[in-house]
């Protein structure tokens, strides 16, 4: 019997309508509130926001426990307000001096102990929004020159970050978002299999589990899909960044599809055969305007992403999975393969 479809709820965080800065040249756009960019969020119909805890609670490092409570309980009323929840909250350990060398794999203790510190905060703030879903984008946890560093040592050092969160509330749950470089020249989770094992070796595994991004996939040079595909197969997919990536160079946060749309039909395909969203999980869209992008266009790379998801939605549901097998059974590759083409431009 055929399984009723489910419906997909969206995500999308703060750093999503950036201003098209980059290394070699200035914003292009002027920066805007956040009230401005929850207006936008709400416009375009989204369900939910993910953020870095210090989107959450601006400069947090200067700020005292009981204030960075109540302003998290202010952005939960906002939030509340708008027809809005939090998906997701994650600790931004690349941006301050004391993460240089890493945060919890860095050589020196008292900056480990910050970086731990700080993911507890993270914790408390997300407590605060209603949020259990922790994500680790592990930024800075590799290297740039392979003698600095023990990386059996940093698996132990990872492993002891992410007990002591899981110890600190025991309702949260953690999700690590690997990727293989950048800023690292080469970093310790750089696939989802590094992600299921490092949870393996945590105090509570069902716990531990992964985000994948398009773009960090194809980065590591794997095929987004079938990492979709593994890390459902164990239950572990608790939330996907969707973008896309032209190729080995700096990780560009393109729309959805904007690449390779057949990559994006095979992600769709991924998500639709594990229900993935059936269990409250969201979609987001982890891209950026380019930075030719005017400002009454600001929003268009988050709309344009999720029409290209649900046409593929579609394109999922209608694919011709009976005449598929047939081909499959005779070894015809070569016509499944026109098939998938021809399903995709519609003839
Ligand atoms: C950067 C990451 C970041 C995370 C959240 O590449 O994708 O945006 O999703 O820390
Ligand atoms: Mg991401």
């Amino acid at each position: 019997m055929a399984r009723k479809p489910h419906q997909y709820r969206f995500s999308v965080g703060p750093w999503n309508f950036s201003e098209g800065q980059d290394p070699y040249g200035p914003p292009t756009r002027p920066a805007q509130p956040f009230d401005w960019k929850l207006e936008q969020v709400k416009r375009m119909g989204f369900d939910a926001m993910m953020f870095h805890d210090d989107d959450a609670v601006p400069d947090l490092d200067e700020k005292k426990d009981a204030q960075i409570r109540r302003e998290a309980r202010e952005l939960k009323k906002r939030l509340d307000d708008a027809g809005l929840f939090a998906e997701i909250v994650a600790p931004r350990l690349w941006f301050s001096p004391k993460t240089i060398d890493g945060a919890y794999t860095s050589n020196d203790p008292k900056c480990r102990r910050y970086a731990i510190e700080r993911s507890l905060r993270c914790i408390d703030i997300a407590r605060a929004l209603g949020c259990k879903l922790i994500v680790l984008w592990l930024a800075r946890e590799g290297t740039y020159v392979r003698e600095s560093k023990d990386a059996s040592r940093c698996v132990d050092y990872l492993v002891q970050a992410i007990d002591k969160m899981l110890a600190h509330d025991k309702s949260i749950r953690i999700a690590i978002e690997p990727k293989p470089n950048e800023p690292m020249d080469v970093a310790y989770i750089p696939t989802i299999g590094h992600a299921l094992a490092v949870a393996q070796l945590c105090s509570d595994p069902k716990r531990v589990g992964a985000l994948i991004e398009t773009a960090h996939c194809i980065l590591a040079g794997l095929d987004p899909a079938d990492e979709i595909d593994f890390a459902c197969r164990f239950g572990k997919l608790w939330s996907i960044h969707l973008n896309d990536q032209n190729g080995l160079k700096f990780d560009q946060d393109k729309p959805f599809g904007s690449v390779n749309l057949r990559s994006a039909f095979d992600q769709v395909r991924a998500l639709e055969r594990h229900r993935y969203g059936s269990r409250g999980e969201c979609v987001a869209f982890d891209v950026h305007p380019f930075r030719t992008t005017k400002v009454e266009h600001w929003s268009k790379h988050l709309e344009n992403s999720r029409r290209t998801f649900l046409h593929l939605v579609e394109k999922a549901r209608s694919f011709d999975e009976a005449a598929a097998k047939e081909l499959i059974k005779d070894r015809n590759y070569a016509d499944l393969d026109q098939m998938v083409l021809e399903h995709l431009m519609g003839v």
